[in-house]
């Protein structure tokens, strides 16, 4: 059989997308498309979901998609309806959110976004294929995945998992500059805790070519008020100077984030992931937590025995203390 007619007849994999006609959806979608997940061989289907105002903004969104010309695409599909957007979906990168306006405060976007991530967990439990993987990337994406959870009562825990790749390749980036390497020489990064500027990006356990993480670690003015800094501070940093939120690179680490989950982590090394916490690191217990994680291309694994030091314990108290402090605000809501 040739190569077109194996793609023929190859069933297509179902991704869903929220949030399709905003900055990030707009990045993802033409990489799903092409192929940067799945493969040059693996067809897929995507759908497209978003609010009613912009249901022009993901017609066009579809007709450039058409336009790339790719031979993956079977087909695509948009709606303002959850439950008709993840009718059937293997895959579903929810990114759909309210932004963060001027003035507000984290507490505002969790009540403000909270809630859709709650409609769209009851919707995922309904219609989603049984094999279903989810990752959250709308903020704050560690307590909204938690919140799909609970609202998808069906749906394995170990299926849902929120982003943290963005902030691991961008530790890894700093890491690698540091060392004078390239960044695809760094090994055993590891993100701690939630999405936002709690998070302890953790070099202790890295290394970069033949340089330990540890090692430059030593140099304390550069960890403490250069490195964890500007990794946890990035977003906003890039927001602040682009005017938009971090599309390209956010895009980019969602695609790593899911081509892991399909297709493994590489043998001795590993990367991070908000899962669900089964109380590894002293973590409570079904918090979605960002970990040191493996992948054997079907289920991640948290890295467990890892020797936290002082600094890295005390930092991890200060991110798990978030998390808690965000799952009782949505708590008091009602939602979980
Ligand atoms: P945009 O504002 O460009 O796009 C968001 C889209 O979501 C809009 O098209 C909006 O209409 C849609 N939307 C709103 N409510 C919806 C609903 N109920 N159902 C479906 N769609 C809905 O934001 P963008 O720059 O694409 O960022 C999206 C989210 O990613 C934000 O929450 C942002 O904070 C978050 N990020 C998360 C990152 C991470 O590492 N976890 C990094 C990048 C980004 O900051």
């Amino acid at each position: 059989m040739d190569m077109i007619a194996a793609l023929e007849r190859r069933r297509p994999i179902t991704v869903t997308v929220t949030g399709a006609a905003g900055q990030i959806g707009y990045s993802v979608l033409f990489r799903i498309a092409g192929g940067q997940i799945f493969g040059d061989d693996q067809p897929v289907s995507v759908r497209l979901l978003d609010v009613p105002s912009k249901i022009r903004n993901l017609e066009g969104v579809v007709m450039e998609l058409e336009d790339c010309g790719y031979p993956l695409l079977r087909d695509t599909f948009m709606t303002v309806d959850p439950v008709a957007a993840f009718d059937g979906a293997n895959t579903a990168l929810l990114v759909g959110a309210h932004p963060r306006l001027v003035g507000m405060e984290r507490g505002d976007l969790i009540a403000a976004n909270s809630r859709i991530f709650a409609s769209h967990g009851r919707a995922l439990n309904e219609s989603a294929a049984d094999d279903i993987r989810i990752i959250v990337v709308g903020n704050p994406a560690n307590t909204n995945a938690l919140v799909v959870g609970h609202h998808a009562p069906d749906i394995p825990k170990s299926r849902i998992t929120s982003l943290a790749r963005l902030d691991h390749n961008r530790a890894a980036f700093q890491l690698a500059r540091r060392a004078g390497v390239l960044s695809n020489s760094v090994r055993r990064m590891t993100i701690w805790g939630n999405h936002s500027a709690t998070q302890f990006p953790d070099v202790f356990h890295a290394s970069a070519g033949a340089v330990s993480g540890a090692e430059l670690a030593e140099d304390t003015k550069w960890l403490t008020q250069h490195f964890i800094p500007t990794v946890s501070s990035r977003g906003t940093s890039v927001l602040e100077v682009r005017g938009h939120s971090s599309q390209a690179s956010a895009a980019r680490a969602t695609v790593e984030q899911l081509r892991d989950w399909y297709f493994g982590t590489a043998e001795g090394d590993w990367t991070s992931a908000g899962v669900w916490s089964h109380g590894e690191y002293g973590v409570p217990e079904g918090l979605v937590f960002s970990y040191p994680v493996t992948s054997d291309g079907d289920n991640w694994t948290v890295v467990e025995d890892l020797e936290l030091n002082e600094f890295s314990r005390d930092h991890i108290a200060v991110t798990i203390q978030e998390l808690i402090d965000e799952r009782d605000q949505v708590s008091a809501m009602g939602l979980i």
